[in-house]
């Protein structure tokens, strides 16, 4: 019984301490040092393509992947795949001085980006997949050849924890 108390006294303290924690965690932090990523909607003579067309992420590495449209035209950056494939942590629309004016939050796969325009997609790749499909369904822009690739290779992220 006396064991008992010590127990539930030892699991109370584990509480008590680590509620601080618990609160710090809710003020922004800054985050790791994402690996920098670029890709294009279109061009400025408004091809019909992404630049690159083919991106490829590590397995478990933190990428900013910072999303550009130079055309005249919107154009959509569509990956269902890295709702599936990644965890996002959070997407920044930026002002044209390259400030953060809004933070996103949540599974995210569609951006609609309008002319001269930038976002920055930070996430995890999580799952392995080849050629996932990547396109632009502005009306018959996909047709038009507005497509691309992404390919996440690597081993899994996560460990098993050391056994005993
Ligand atoms: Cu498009």
């Amino acid at each position: 019984m006396q064991d008992m108390t010590r127990k539930l006294s030892a699991l109370a303290m584990a509480a008590w301490v680590a509620l601080p924690g618990t609160v710090q965690a809710a003020e922004p932090q800054p985050g790791p040092t994402p690996v920098e990523v670029k890709v294009e909607l279109g061009t400025k003579s408004d091809a019909l393509r992404f630049v690159p067309d083919h991106l490829s992420f590590q397995r478990g590495v933190y990428y900013r992947l910072a999303i550009h449209n130079p055309s005249p035209q919107a154009h959509y950056f569509t990956a269902e795949a890295l709702a599936t494939h990644a965890f996002t942590r959070k997407v920044e629309v930026m002002n044209a001085n390259g400030e953060t004016l809004v933070e996103i939050h949540g599974a995210i796969h569609d951006l609609e980006l309008q002319p001269g325009t930038t976002v920055a997609w930070y996430f995890y790749p999580m799952t392995n997949g080849q050629d996932l499909p990547l396109y632009c369904h502005k009306e018959g822009h996909r047709e038009r050849g507005m497509v691309g690739a992404i390919t996440i290779t690597g081993p899994p992220p996560f460990q098993a924890p050391p056994s005993r």
